[in-house]
């Protein structure tokens, strides 16, 4: 049997992962953060209570910010596989917090890295890197490919570019079996809730069951390459499967809009939407609503633009050219945009037609 270890289990990456592997006979190690309230809820449904004997699923309380804890956990289970997943992964936060940011997504690698090399692991252990999109921050080239430049734009970024070229640098340095996905945006109903595709289907979910009127955005502008997590998570543990360790961009090929991800999922309640004005004066409004069980009114303004919401230095566009992976790791993603719009949707309408129905019922 063969033993993994996720940092950022709980995430939504990890949780599909988690899943991934234990549907592939690995026993699972995962490190959580300690919390003053329950954060488990992403994978409560393959918890495994730790007093059976066949147990293929174990906790253990870490923080990338802790390298004694994370040399112990390595030593302790002697991972064939290590997913590092975990990360300060939100862009706009990365801009408040760009020390603690550097710390868990740059330094945080470099303590996995390390770890395993000072307990003698380096033959044993592969570990996969979980780089970004972001990297390639401002426009060099499109679509972006394992080749392009990299130009960060945020704390985030930067960050995971110490954390890119370091595993870069323990595997040619050291031999080590290292590999970074650099993956493009993907989204899932378990998807954090202030990511934008998220705080779209949760907030049109809102406003079609009446519970809330207009939903306020940012850079409605820019493009995003988007995917769907479960499909991305096949790559990660594919690219731990070659023969050589490489990295390799995990993308759809195809950009949309911020605009056009929002006119999708209003699409999905039945709504049309008319946008007008441009910047922070661009407004949406409902054009025609066809769904009678849903609460939009004609004229209703349903999208303005707050700029809380914008960043200092923004990415425009990414999209990316993922033939790397598909002739080397034999992967395409199973999901088109359509179809995990409407699985996100779903999701949400269900979500708040269950709390409206708690709410109402008190
Ligand atoms: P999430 O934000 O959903 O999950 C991040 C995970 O990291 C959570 O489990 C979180 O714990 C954990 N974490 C945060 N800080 C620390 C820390 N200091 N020590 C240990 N764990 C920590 O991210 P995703 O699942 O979406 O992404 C997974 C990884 O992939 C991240 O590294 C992200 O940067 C990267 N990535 C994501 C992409 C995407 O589109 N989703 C695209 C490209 C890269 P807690 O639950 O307690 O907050
Ligand atoms: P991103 O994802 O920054 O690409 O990073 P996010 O969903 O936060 O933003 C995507 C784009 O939408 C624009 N936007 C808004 N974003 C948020 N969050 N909230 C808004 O109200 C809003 N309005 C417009 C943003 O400006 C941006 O252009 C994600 C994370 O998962 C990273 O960890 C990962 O590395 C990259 O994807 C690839």
């Amino acid at each position: 049997m063969k033993t993994a270890l996720i940092t950022g289990v709980t995430g939504q990456d990890g949780a599909y992962l988690a899943e991934l592997l234990l549907s592939k006979g690995y026993m699972v190690h995962g490190i959580k953060r300690r919390s003053s309230l329950f954060n488990t809820q992403r994978i409560d449904h393959i918890y495994e209570d730790p007093h059976i004997d066949d147990q293929h699923f174990r906790l253990h309380y870490g923080d990338l910010g802790d390298s004694t804890n994370i040399i112990r956990i390595i030593q302790e289970t002697q991972p064939d596989e290590i997913y590092n997943l975990g990360a300060m992964s939100h862009v706009k936060v990365s801009f408040d917090m760009p020390e603690y940011t550097a710390n868990a997504d740059g330094i945080g690698t470099l303590r996995i890295l390390d770890a395993v090399r000072l307990l003698g692991l380096t033959e044993k252990t592969k570990i996969y890197q979980a780089s970004t999109s972001e990297l390639y921050g401002l426009v060099q080239e499109v679509p972006q490919k394992e080749t392009t430049p990299f130009y960060p734009r945020s704390p985030y970024a930067v960050a995971k570019m110490y954390a890119y070229w370091i595993t870069v640098n323990y595997r040619e340095a050291y031999g080590m079996f290292a590999c970074n996905g650099i993956l493009f945006n993907h989204e899932s109903p378990r998807r954090g809730e202030t990511f934008v595709t998220r705080k779209i289907t949760r907030g049109v979910a809102q406003m079609a069951l009446g519970m809330q009127d207009t939903l306020y955005m940012g850079n409605i502008d820019s493009q995003r390459d988007w995917g769907h997590a479960k499909d991305y998570v096949e790559a990660m543990w594919r690219i731990l499967q070659q023969d050589k360790p490489e990295d390799f961009v995990i993308s759809t090929g195809v950009t949309t809009t911020v605009r056009d991800f929002i006119r999708m999922c209003f699409d999905e309640v039945g709504v049309v939407l008319e946008f007008e004005g441009e910047g922070v004066t661009e407004v949406a409004t409902v054009k025609s609503s066809s769904n009678p069980d849903y609460a939009f009114r004609p004229g209703q303004v349903v999208i303005q633009i707050d700029p809380v919401y914008f960043r200092p230095t923004e990415v425009d566009l990414l999209i990316g050219d993922n033939t790397k992976a598909r002739t080397v790791l034999g992967w395409e993603p199973k999901y088109t945009l359509q179809m995990l719009v409407q699985e996100m949707m779903e999701a949400d309408l269900h979500l708040f037609k269950k709390e409206k129905f708690f709410k109402d019922f008190k």
